[in-house]
């Protein structure tokens, strides 16, 4: 067997060392008779051309964020809405494990696109950096935002009366650097990695949402192999949810102490009070009905079925 792996991110970053462990592990587990071959980032396009990819079934398996599929698939858009996960990316993880919205319902919607999410997984709360200081949601008044495609995104931040446009990271260090976009959304490590605070004065610790993305297969593809491979890759996926968690932990935590201590590029840190988060809240709070009434092909139905999910989580 000789199958490709494409990552939205480079060697070293979160996603790329995750699709490196799972194919050592599927290397050993059949004893060498899995081959995949691991692509970065940016050899075989954008984002938006790697759905694509996966899709027509020219790579088999891909970690994918649904911030990239939403104009495909209406409902993933649901990652999108602020403040919708708890704030512990712990307790997060385990909900993304146990989900039956996510893992039964909103799969069935992406297979009708030819893409089986095999798991949802954080890479760690997203935090916003800019060139101006962001602690409450005027400061957002006219920022120029940058956002991966999904429209639903995009409108989370007009909700805060900011100006986003969506562009592929590939292009976002220039953007930012040039003034094209003022402001963007990311985890530490993904910003500290990408050097994104380099042109960037602030990173406010926003905690607004958690970064998720998928690990995919082909749809054909997958129903395709044999029940004994479908059940390596499964099992696989299923032990790599704890590696990774492990993984955008250490990162997280390593890239924060990177930008603080970056005395060449200084970035100011700014960290909310409870009284100013609890303002984006406010902001955010309408999103969710406008995801319902007018993004969800099916009324909301798998929103609310997570966020019971989220409350029997109890936090
Ligand atoms: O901001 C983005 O679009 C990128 N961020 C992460 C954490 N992974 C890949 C993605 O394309």
């Amino acid at each position: 067997y000789n199958w490709k792996f494409v990552t939205e991110e480079i060697d070293g970053q979160v996603q790329y060392e995750y699709a490196e462990e799972f194919a050592k592990r599927m290397n050993e587990k059949s004893d060498g008779a899995v081959n995949i071959d691991v692509y970065e980032f940016g050899g075989l396009g954008s984002e938006s051309d790697q759905v694509e990819q996966l899709q027509s079934g020219t790579v088999e398996m891909a970690v994918m964020s649904p911030g990239f599929t939403g104009n495909m698939v209406k409902e993933g858009q649901l990652f999108a809405l602020h403040f919708l996960f708890p704030d512990s990316v712990e307790t997060t993880q385990e909900i993304l494990n146990d989900s039956e919205a996510l893992n039964t319902d909103l799969r069935e919607l992406y297979e009708e696109h030819s893409i089986s999410p095999l798991s949802y997984w954080s890479e760690g709360a997203m935090q916003w950096t800019s060139s101006r200081e962001i602690s409450e949601p005027a400061d957002f008044e006219g920022l120029k935002m940058r956002t991966q495609t999904s429209p639903l995104i995009l409108e989370s931040y007009k909700a805060y009366g900011a100006d986003p446009q969506s562009m592929s990271w590939g292009e976002l260090y220039t953007g930012l650097d040039q003034g094209t976009v003022e402001g963007q959304e990311n985890p530490i490590f993904f910003i500290g990695d990408a050097s994104f605070h380099e042109v960037q004065d602030y990173m406010t610790l926003s905690n607004h949402n958690n970064y998720v993305a998928m690990t995919t297969v082909n749809t054909d593809w997958y129903n395709g192999l044999d029940e004994e491979m479908q059940s390596m890759i499964d099992e696989t996926v299923e032990e790599m949810q704890s590696w990774v968690f492990d993984e955008q932990t250490k990162q997280n935590e390593e890239y924060l102490e990177v930008i603080k201590n970056d005395e060449e590029n200084p970035t100011e840190i700014i960290e909310l009070t409870e009284e100013q988060r609890n303002a984006f809240k406010e902001k955010a709070e309408p999103v969710r009905d406008f995801y319902r009434t007018e993004v969800s092909t099916v009324d909301g139905e798998i929103l609310d079925k997570l966020l019971e999910e989220i409350e029997a989580a109890g936090e």
